[in-house]
């Protein structure tokens, strides 16, 4: 890209004087960093258009990812690398006396997203682009994102994260492709003005979606894909009758209704909710990207649709966009007068369906009264999708009334969107190879036996240029020291590390950047919230979604463990240690919540108990999130990547901890397989049962929890100062999570996830780990093994995968 440092300065002025009133001397923080990436927006624009033109002016098939979610944190740095004016910026602001970093902070997080799920989507743009394939992002504008964490008391209170409360200056508002999504209304059958006979809908309430675009830009080319995330709002504004008759509150009631559809992010991630708002949602945003793509289509193309699928291919980011399915039938077949069976023709090779987990309760289900009243027309063309096949299934099962009634879409009064994806699509994949393999053999097994050719597993990926060009610029440097550039857009590149671990000076460096990232971050921690951590000790982090099957409860107990026997034994000596976590509940998840007491509970304990000063600290960060996770993972020494196995799908902080320097210690689970394949059993910490022995203790239903604290005593009472006054006097506080391990509550099993079974071998592992930690240099040499083999994590990996397998796309070059 072409810099011109006098233009960006007279833009950047310019953008103050007309949007502020000020000059640069008036500037303050958030106007500045407004006008750096105004500035900068203007230099990518260019690249923005021609990437348009390039796509419409050479027709090729192009991807759409719909996803409710799209975890994008901050754009500024992330923008200015990928276009390769990162630093140009900085001399010309420092030209003007400004300094870069004070401003970056300055920038919310685009916080549209949960977690994993959210961020794939984000990192999956990012490698789409750079890999110069025409592939797009279509979403929620959600004027609210992820809840703000504060911890008050030791407990988490969510407060509303108002990410747009200033202008956002990477959008781009579209007005003139805004268009009506209708909800409710009767279904009724009679002529078009044309003559025709169709089904449409009457008395439906209208909703006006506009699209607002982000830029996505590949890192060293052109190419500028499109992110394109709709608004709600109401087409006939307030009701001017109402407010004429006094009537405020009920004048705008309508508007506030519709705007209510993209107003906040559902914070819950793995156990849906059946809120008619969610659904609300979901048909929002997949009715607009079709309608949007189905316009752009009959403008370009005509109304041949048997052409479609050569332009346009579908992923859809788990069950919350399978809505999309019904709503493209019923736009051929009402809007164009295309047949049922031409029609189901299309959709069967346009859409393919990603799976990202395997608890049951996650699977998105709704009722039929609710689906049906809020989207008729869709659901009576669901009712026909099934009609259809379950009269396959009869021919297929003939005997068995079961599976019939199972595998329907709808059955027991509820619609199934999972097996509304499955059927519909040509695609089914899982996110890492033992994950796809437990949707094969265990969850969807019925599926499988009906559709092999349809299943294929994608093991996830991150983007290299955020999780290590931008995060750890040093251990960037150290990396292209050694073998040059390159593997910012090839990461296996980064094999070539390996003949550089039994050399001493490469090592030393190494550990000087891990060393430098921990201070950076014990200043940020020391500013943001008060914390005083030792770079000295082993940064031993769990940043993640806070869920039982992740069990930071078990990292926790380990805590409490080595707490006890510290005070207990004070010869006893181990190496210093600082425990990480970072976690949101989601906000109706009570034992969630519970867990994120009891760990700040036992940090405030510990960490003001003189007997274990400089051995032991327990750290929870607040809010984490992606501009937090960039700060955490470079400066950590162990990744705790401790599910249940069998139970995370994947995993993907996981890889960014790998690429990082970090060393695993974990669970036979998701891609941790795969990571310690890669990098081998010796560079890792490995503990716990398989998935395959979960299963089967579940099933023979041969777990018994108080047998493992009979047998270690250290373990029992661990378990007993959860209620025994230790931590909380009352003894209640931490009740509900004692009983639910040792007894069992509401009807569930006791310690449903394992956690004292795998007790035992995670207390081994991490002797083993500290006992390693003692010898630096060895300690490095692994990390340093593990850098050399993440090659296999990168995202462009991945989308390079899913284009072979699924998307077949070209690259498109942009000049
Ligand atoms: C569904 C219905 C209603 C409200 C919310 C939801 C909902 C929202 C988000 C359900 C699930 C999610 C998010 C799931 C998720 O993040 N799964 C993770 O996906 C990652 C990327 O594939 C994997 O690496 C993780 O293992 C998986 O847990």
């Amino acid at each position: 890209m072409t810099f011109d440092a006098e233009q960006f300065k007279e833009n950047l002025t310019a953008r103050l004087r007309r949007q502020y009133g000020k000059d640069i001397t008036q500037a303050n923080k958030h106007d500045l960093f407004d006008a750096v990436s105004a500035s900068a927006l203007e230099i990518i624009m260019p690249n923005w258009m021609n990437t348009r033109k390039e796509y419409e002016a050479k027709p090729t098939k192009q991807l759409y990812y719909l996803s409710a979610e799209f975890l994008m944190g901050r754009a500024l740095g992330n923008n200015l690398i990928n276009s390769g004016i990162m630093e140009q910026v900085k001399d010309v602001l420092k030209d003007m006396n400004i300094s870069y970093d004070f401003i970056e902070d300055e920038e919310p997080d685009a916080g549209l997203g949960n977690g994993g799920l959210g961020r794939l989507a984000a990192c999956f743009l990012d490698s789409l682009a750079t890999l110069e394939y025409p592939g797009h992002g279509y979403g929620i504008r959600y004027e609210y994102g992820m809840f703000e964490q504060h911890i008050i008391n030791g407990e988490q209170v969510e407060f509303p994260d108002n990410w747009l409360k200033h202008r956002d200056p990477w959008e781009v508002k579209r007005s003139d492709l805004a268009v009506t999504v209708k909800f409710g209304g009767q279904i009724k059958y009679g002529k078009t003005p044309d003559g025709q006979d169709r089904f449409y809908l009457e008395n439906a309430e209208e909703i006006t979606a506009t699209p607002y675009d982000m830029p996505i830009v590949a890192y060293g080319s052109n190419t500028v894909n499109t992110l394109r995330l709709w608004q709600a709002s109401s087409p006939n504004g307030f009701d001017l009758q109402l407010f004429n008759d006094m009537q405020y509150h009920r004048a705008v009631e309508r508007q506030n209704d519709a705007e209510n559809i993209s107003r906040v992010l559902y914070p819950n991630d793995n156990g849906p909710m059946g809120k008619e708002l969610r659904l609300r949602q979901q048909y929002f945003f997949t009715s607009a990207s079709l309608q949007d793509l189905v316009h752009h289509f009959v403008n370009t193309y005509g109304a041949d649709f048997s052409k479609f699928p050569e332009y346009h291919v579908i992923q859809l980011n788990d069950t919350h966009p399978v809505v999309a399915i019904p709503e493209l039938m019923r736009i051929l077949i009402d809007e164009y007068n295309v047949g049922w069976d031409d029609a189901w023709s299309v959709v069967q090779k346009t859409f393919a369906y990603t799976n990202h987990t395997i608890l049951s309760e996650a699977l998105e289900k709704w009722t039929i009264e609710v689906f049906q009243k809020l989207l008729p027309r869709i659901y009576q063309i669901v009712e026909e999708i099934n009609r259809r096949f379950v009269i396959e299934l009869r021919q297929q099962f003939p005997n068995d009334y079961e599976k019939q009634n199972h595998m329907a879409i709808i059955h027991d009064g509820k619609v199934y969107m999972a097996w509304l994806a499955i059927h519909a699509g040509f695609s089914v994949n899982g996110v890492a190879a033992l994950h796809t393999k437990i949707l094969k053999e265990q969850e969807l097994k019925d599926w499988y036996k009906i559709y092999p050719e349809k299943f294929n597993n994608k093991t996830n990926g991150v983007t290299q240029r955020r999780w290590l060009l931008f995060a750890n610029p040093e251990l960037s440097d150290f990396i292209t020291k050694r073998i040059g550039h390159g593997w910012e857009k090839e990461l296996s590149l980064l094999k070539g590390l390996e003949k550089y671990v039994d050399d001493d000076a490469s090592l030393e460096e190494l550990i000087a950047i891990k060393r430098h990232n921990k201070e950076k971050l014990a200043e940020y921690l020391k500013h943001s919230q008060n914390e005083f951590l030792d770079p000295e000790s082993i940064f031993d982090t769990q940043v993640k979604r806070l869920h039982e099957y992740k069990r930071q409860l078990l990292n926790v107990f380990h805590i409490m463990y080595l707490y006890n026997k510290i005070v207990e034994d004070p010869s006893y000596n181990p190496p210093a240690r600082t425990f990480i976590f970072g976690a949101k509940a989601a906000s109706g998840y009570r034992r969630a919540k519970a867990i994120i007491k009891l760990i700040n509970t036992v940090a405030e304990r510990v960490n003001n108990d003189r007997r274990v000063r400089g051995k032991l600290r327990v750290v929870f960060v607040e809010n984490y999130r992606v501009s937090v996770a960039e700060k955490i993972i470079p400066a950590s020494d162990v990744s705790e990547q401790i599910s249940t196995a069998g139970f995370e799908a994947s995993g993907t902080s996981n890889m960014k901890f790998m690429m990082n320097g970090a060393l695993t210690i974990g669970t036979l689970d998701g891609a941790n397989i795969e990571i310690v394949e890669e990098a081998g059993e010796d560079n890792a910490f490995i503990f716990g049962l398989k998935a395959d022995e979960i299963v089967k203790m579940k099933q023979e239903h041969s777990y018994n929890p108080t047998k493992y604290l009979d047998r270690n005593p250290s373990l029992a009472k661990v378990v007993n100062q959860l209620v025994d006054g230790t931590y909380d006097p009352s003894g209640l506080l931490f009740k509900e999570i004692h009983d639910s391990i040792v007894y069992g509550v509401e009807g569930q099993q006791p310690d449903v996830y394992f956690i004292l079974a795998d007790f035992d071998s995670y207390v081994k592992a991490h002797e083993k780990l500290a006992a390693e930690y003692a010898d630096k240099k060895a300690w490095a040499r692994k990390t340093l093994i593990n850098i050399a083999n993440s090659g296999k994590f990168s995202s462009d990996r991945t989308i390079e995968d899913y284009v072979k397998d699924i998307w077949h796309l070209k690259k498109v070059a942009v000049k």
